[in-house]
């Protein structure tokens, strides 16, 4: 089908960078200004099969953080120039920053310090002496989590194009590329309470290939297939603001709806559209008003004095002035 054919246009999404990256041993960043402490985190850790970063001050750390994007930080309280808690707190406005799991060892055991650890942003806290086997998991135990939700966040973006291709999907007519008939309906009656709201006109205009029974018949259901892709893209070329909307009305009727636009406008968008397609010259040797396809146009508008009426009035009022078209000769525009 059309649809089949319209997916493969869109390539597939790009897979996430840091998944693909997660099978690297994770990437620590050790601070603390004791260099001695730092030794024997650092031998701990690459022996646990961490690869590691070292910095001696917050500043440092702030620094390293942002050359390395490591997987999380081990971060003391107490130093000098930036202590723990200052470096943590700007830590989490840096980008991903709030993402990093922080974990302090800190000798501050006081119920104070660990209040401000936690209010700071810290994802956990652990004493010196250093409890080896108990930082152990902490460490393991972030990494997971933070893991997870990186692939939370990937799968969540993953949906969201997905979504997004639904949304268009429900919305297009597959045939044509145009809107269908269900993203006419919600327009129209959005576009109408926002004219009716803003106090500006709305004009309509619905188009129709004439003679097109004959065209099928004759060049069969494919070529008709093809012609009425060729009008709905010329009859799209007529429109020129972002809020013109031409979608599939029915089997060879399109409608074009014209926000904040009056009657003269819509005219204008009309006699384009039935220009346009006739100068496709498309062969049409079965019907009875020229050599080629040929379009008729009603036109209706909604003065903002009016906008008591229900919108289908003014489609019924745009089907009207088709009618007139049609009996007036067809390759023509009528209000
Ligand atoms: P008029 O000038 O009065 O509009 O005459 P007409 O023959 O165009 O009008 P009518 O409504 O009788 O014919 C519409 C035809 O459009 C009928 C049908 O064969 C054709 N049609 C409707 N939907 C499709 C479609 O999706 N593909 C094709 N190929 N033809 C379609
Ligand atoms: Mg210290
Ligand atoms: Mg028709
Ligand atoms: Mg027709």
């Amino acid at each position: 089908t059309t649809e089949d054919r319209d997916n493969n246009k869109h390539p597939p999404q790009e897979e996430n960078i840091s998944e693909i990256a997660a099978s690297e041993p994770a990437l620590i960043l050790i601070v603390d200004d004791d260099m001695f402490m730092r030794k024997i985190l650092v031998r701990y850790l690459e022996r646990e099969n961490y690869r590691v970063v070292e910095a001696a001050d917050g500043l440092e750390a702030l620094k390293l953080y942002q050359e390395y994007q490591p997987d999380m930080i081990l971060l003391d309280a107490m130093m000098p120039v930036l202590d723990g808690f200052e470096c943590c707190s700007r830590l989490q406005k840096l980008p991903h920053g709030d993402h990093t799991p922080i974990l302090i060892i800190t000798a501050l055991e006081d119920r104070e310090s660990v209040d401000r650890a936690y209010e700071v942003g810290a994802s956990d806290y652990v004493t010196k002496p250093i409890h080896w086997a108990v930082l152990r998991q902490r460490v393991r135990r972030l990494l997971e989590q933070a893991n997870l939700r990186q692939q939370l966040e990937a799968a969540n973006r993953r949906l969201a194009v997905v979504v997004k291709e639904l949304q268009r999907l429900v919305s297009i007519d597959g045939l044509t590329q145009v809107a269908n008939r269900r993203c006419l309906d919600e327009y129209l009656e959005q576009e109408f309470k926002r004219s009716s709201r803003e106090k500006v006109p709305i004009s309509l205009v619905l188009c129709d290939i004439d003679f097109f029974k004959n065209y099928n018949d004759n060049y069969g259901h494919q070529e008709g297939d093809l012609c009425l892709q060729a009008v709905a893209q010329a009859i799209s070329k007529a429109t020129n603001r972002p809020a013109d909307l031409v979608a599939r009305y029915g089997g060879e009727e399109f409608v074009i709806v014209l926000p904040n636009t009056d009657q003269e406008g819509g005219m204008n968008v009309a006699t384009n559209a039935t220009e346009l397609v006739r100068s496709l010259q498309l062969p049409h040797g079965y019907s009875k008003v020229a050599p080629y396809v040929t379009i008729s146009c009603g036109v209706a508008t909604l003065f903002p004095h009016q906008h008591t009426q229900a919108i289908n009035l003014l489609l019924k009022s745009a089907d009207r002035a088709l009618y007139v078209a049609k009996a007036e000769g067809r390759n023509c525009v009528r209000q």
